[in-house]
């Protein structure tokens, strides 16, 4: 396994998981790779939720702050919250266990934009990093490290920090070397130069990131699998959305405000965005290329079509099944996909200048086409803003998508206010349920407001819809966008209350 480790005074710096969790002290920063459930560090935050649970059965203080890519496996954040040892936790999680602590006023929790982590760090503003941990495929002779299946933010935890565990692991597949395109030339203002990136294809870095090996104080080896969770099959409700989606793109394509071969796409996380691209296989559109965060399942599969020419993420977001598929023709896909920070990946230069089709999914939209992502009920957090806001203000199209019901449906995901809002009408042009596709370039609210509740809405709440915008247009306190304060969050009340948003 040491042919993973080409320079040698690396590989003298050897660890068991053990040893180099035990160089992280009660309430340090630590920066970790990870971006999904892959190319997070598996061995050391198992080995130091081990050290907190023993800390804390001893009376002691122990617990740290978690800065990542995005969402990672159950070996990081699950156990590391299991271990109650996550004071700070930046910037997004989709780890249940996590999310309850986070819930429960435990663990506080900076929900980010992901392009805007690594500036954020560099202009100081997280305060200082003391260790990364990064999971690499390889180090290099020279010391250069090779990334694994996510980019993330690991070149600025490696750049920031003031100490660097590496965990080298032997599951990534060795041929992911020459995927990666790490950029290393973004910078601060008044210094801050345009991205010479033009076309979604373009690499303009460097395959591996750089590292003082002066700075490195533990590689740990380790042979354990990236964990995502399977896709589900799409069910009715995704299909009717991505029918809906689809009719839409190929209307658009028609009217000729998009080329045969679409735009760069990006597509969000989840079974409903994962059903568009299962349905773009059979759609009249080719020669597709991404521009986006994560390639999961619907990417490969649009890749082995031959629909995609090539994809261009921070990250592989795949599940076991697709993971193989993919290691198993590794050589072949090596050329199609670019792997980039994330920084570079979400960059909103250039998801404006690409001019991508976002497609991410909502918790909940108002009446006015304001849109909530993150929130239950306005104060549960169920995942983070990831980097939806990137795209969406960005985009091209900013396309949202939701069934138009949740929880058995008792709960509307369309309402006549949202109790948490990420993504402000202006932002957001299209929004698709199971009903239908509203359209909203170029309306003003009230138009918003009549075309939402007829498309979108599921019909057992279009009357409730209708009937509160009639009362807010002869009560309000003005009509550009009709409310009553008293009456705008009700909805969520009545579901607090009696579980359900029925009358
Ligand atoms: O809860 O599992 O307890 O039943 O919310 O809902 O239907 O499983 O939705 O997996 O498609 O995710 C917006 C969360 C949708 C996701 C969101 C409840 C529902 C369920 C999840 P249960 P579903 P999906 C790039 C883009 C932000 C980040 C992003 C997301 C749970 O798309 O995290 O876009 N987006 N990143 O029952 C109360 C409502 C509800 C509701 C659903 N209106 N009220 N609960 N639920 N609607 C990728 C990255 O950034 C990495």
């Amino acid at each position: 396994m040491s042919n993973r480790i080409a320079h040698a005074g690396l590989a003298a710096k050897r660890r068991t998981a053990q040893e180099a969790a035990a160089l992280i002290q009660d309430g340090m920063a630590v920066g970790m790779s990870g971006f999904t459930g892959s190319g997070y560090p598996k061995a050391v935050p198992l080995a130091l939720a081990e050290r907190m649970t023993a800390a804390h059965a001893a009376g002691e203080s122990f617990r740290v702050k978690v800065w990542t890519g995005a969402s990672t496996g159950p070996e990081l954040d699950g156990a590391l919250a299991q271990a109650d040892g996550v004071e700070f936790r930046l910037p997004y999680n989709s780890d249940p266990i996590a999310r309850e602590r986070i819930n429960g006023g435990h663990m506080q929790y900076f929900d980010m934009h992901l392009s805007q982590v690594a500036p954020m760090a560099w202009q100081g503003f997280l305060g200082d990093l003391d260790i990364a941990v990064i999971e690499v495929t390889g180090i290099a002779a020279d010391g250069e490290l090779i990334p694994s299946a996510s980019v993330g933010n690991n070149k600025t935890w490696i750049d920031r920090a003031k100490g660097v565990i590496l965990e080298v692991n032997r599951w990534q597949n060795p041929a992911l070397e020459g995927m990666h395109d790490i950029y290393y030339g973004t910078a601060l203002p008044p210094h801050r130069v345009p991205i010479p990136l033009v076309r979604a294809d373009q690499r303009i870095g460097q395959p591996t990131f750089r590292c003082d090996p002066g700075k490195v104080i533990a590689v740990v080896e380790t042979d354990a699998p990236d964990r995502n969770a399977p896709f589900k099959a799409p069910d009715g409700k995704a299909r009717a959305i991505a029918g809906h989606l689809l009719e839409f793109l190929g209307h658009e394509v028609r009217k000729g405000r998009l080329p045969a071969s679409l735009l760069p796409l990006q597509s969000g996380v989840g079974n409903i965005a994962n059903a568009v691209l299962t349905g773009l296989i059979d759609a009249p559109f080719g020669d597709m290329v991404a521009f986006t965060e994560v390639i999961q399942d619907g990417m490969l599969d649009l890749l082995d079509a031959g629909k995609l020419r090539m994809a261009s993420a921070t990250s592989l977001s795949l599940s076991p099944e697709a993971a193989a598929r993919l290691n198993a023709d590794m050589g072949r896909y090596r050329d199609r996909i670019i792997l980039r920070p994330q920084e570079i990946s979400n960059h909103p230069e250039l998801v404006r200048r690409l001019g991508c089709i976002a497609m991410n999914g909502l918790i909940e939209a108002d009446i006015y086409g304001n849109v909530n992502s993150t929130h239950l009920m306005g104060s549960r957090i169920q995942n983070g803003i990831g980097g939806s806001g990137d795209f969406a203000r960005n985009a091209f199209l900013s396309i949202f998508m939701t069934p138009s019901t949740a929880k058995g449906g008792a709960i509307s995901a369309i309402v006549p206010h949202c109790s948490h809002v990420d993504h402000i009408d202006q932002d957001v042009q299209v929004i698709v349920t199971e009903q239908g596709l509203a359209d909203l370039r170029g309306l003003a609210p009230r138009q918003r407001a009549e075309l939402i509740m007829e498309k979108c809405a599921h019909p057992d709440f279009r009357p409730m819809l209708k009937d509160y915008f009639r009362r807010a247009m002869a009560g309000s306190y003005g009509l550009q966008s009709p409310m009553l304060p008293g009456e705008a969050l009700a909805w969520h009340q009545r579901f607090i209350d009696t579980g359900t948003m029925r009358g």
